[in-house]
């Protein structure tokens, strides 16, 4: 495998392919053929080349309340638990528990950040009586810690300013697991009878499972009276980075998608080469994707797409882009870029990006439609994340 590359000079001359081009050589210049003719297309080829098929509709949904807590964080929220099970005729079901905070004052609908996790819902909160989540496919919890990771979701402080938020553990979707069978644990199993596993990677993907998930949460959302969930923001850190761009690319009920640290195959370049590259990714995590993605290992000149578009499916809507600054594996510039270049889509709509020569200063905020930041410190999602996250949500309360 090569190694990483870090340097900037070494990078091979790229053209971009054309975000506006379709495939019979129209050439797009107004919203309305964006929506209808171009946005589709490239909605295919992402499903096609690297994220697969996400599942539809299960037959059937049930929501359970499994408990409500009146004065939780320091009496500033409510505390739901939820079990969501979906099935289908079949017979076959799976189910996931979602943890959400509403601020208690709520007098009216409020918007709401959803997020998914990596350690379990009780490892995203400082509360100690939250359900343990995130299993397995042995059925094994994935980390029996509490609480390590609070300052990623910042719930208390999220309430405090008039945001709800959501989270599910995100291996109780799909499980994070390498081994070719373990989306037999996972909500495809649902709808695949796929008879080898072969075929099931052929089409389908851990990352589209995942944006599947945050998807139905927000079904789940649409039934809570104290929730507008015509205000629907979703986040992601790193791996979930990828998953909220694809989730915000294929459901339109996201006003807000942040990215955050997503790096290769998220927001970052993949033309460019820095840092992580294809042929890295699809070694290390090829349940990500599907199959045939690992075809363009040292060969992402050749893709017949570049991630700009994956940020530009979210146009008109509101995408941060987070990079940080020690995150070089994840290629900031690569993802800095990516918004500018996303601004041939957003300027259709009258919505503006950033130019590619307007990369701010560390922990400076770039807001536009498409905004952007680089933070003091390594690969996590903090504080200052967040500090841009609300500033933007400000905005979706409007
Ligand atoms: C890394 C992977 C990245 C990123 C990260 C994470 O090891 O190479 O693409 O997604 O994992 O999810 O934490």
């Amino acid at each position: 495998m090569k190694e990483a590359n870090y340097d900037e000079s070494l990078i091979v001359e790229f053209t971009l392919p054309d975000v506006l081009e379709c495939l019979n050589g129209k050439k797009i210049d107004n919203a309305f053929d964006w929506v209808h003719l171009r946005r589709p297309e490239i909605l295919d080829i992402f499903k096609k080349e690297i994220f697969g098929y996400l599942p539809h509709r299960t037959d059937k949904t049930e929501y359970e309340v499994l408990s409500v807590k009146e004065d939780a964080l320091n009496n500033t929220a409510i505390r739901k638990e939820i079990r969501l099970t979906f099935s289908m005729n079949n017979g076959k079901s799976h189910s996931f528990v979602m943890l959400l905070y509403i601020p208690k004052n709520a007098k009216k609908p409020v918007p709401v950040y959803l997020g998914l996790n990596f350690k379990g819902n009780h490892n995203c909160t400082a509360e100690q009586d939250v359900l343990m989540t995130g299993r397995k496919s042995d059925g094994s919890l994935a980390d029996e810690e509490r609480s390590s990771q609070t300052y990623r979701w910042q719930f208390e402080e999220s309430v405090k300013r008039g945001f709800a938020s959501a989270t599910v553990c995100y291996h109780d979707i799909h499980p994070d697991e390498k081994e070719a069978d373990s989306w037999r644990k996972s909500i495809y199993n649902l709808f695949f009878s796929a008879e080898s596993d072969e075929e099931f990677h052929t089409h389908g993907s851990a990352i589209s499972a995942w944006a599947w998930g945050l998807s139905r949460m927000l079904d789940c959302l649409e039934a809570e009276p104290l929730i507008d969930c015509s205000k629907a923001m979703v986040h992601g850190h790193s791996r979930l980075g990828k998953t909220s761009l694809w989730a915000g690319a294929n459901d339109p009920r996201f006003k807000f998608v942040v990215s955050n640290d997503s790096g290769c195959t998220g927001a970052a370049v993949s033309r460019r080469c820095i840092g992580e590259t294809v042929e890295i990714i699809t070694h290390y995590f090829p349940h990500w994707f599907v199959s045939s993605y690992k075809n363009y290992a040292n060969r992402e000149l050749e893709l017949p797409l570049e991630q700009h578009w994956l940020i530009s499916l979210i146009a008109p809507r509101y995408c941060c882009i987070a990079s940080a600054a020690e995150d070089t594996w994840a290629d900031p510039k690569g993802e800095f870029l990516s918004g500018a270049y996303a601004n041939d889509v957003y300027k259709l709509f009258g919505a503006e990006t950033y130019a590619p020569d307007a990369m701010p200063g560390i922990d400076e905020f770039l807001t536009s439609a498409v905004s952007y930041h680089i933070r003091t410190g390594k690969h996590d999602q903090n504080l200052i994340d967040w500090q841009h996250y609300w500033l933007i949500g400000e905005k979706v309360k409007m």
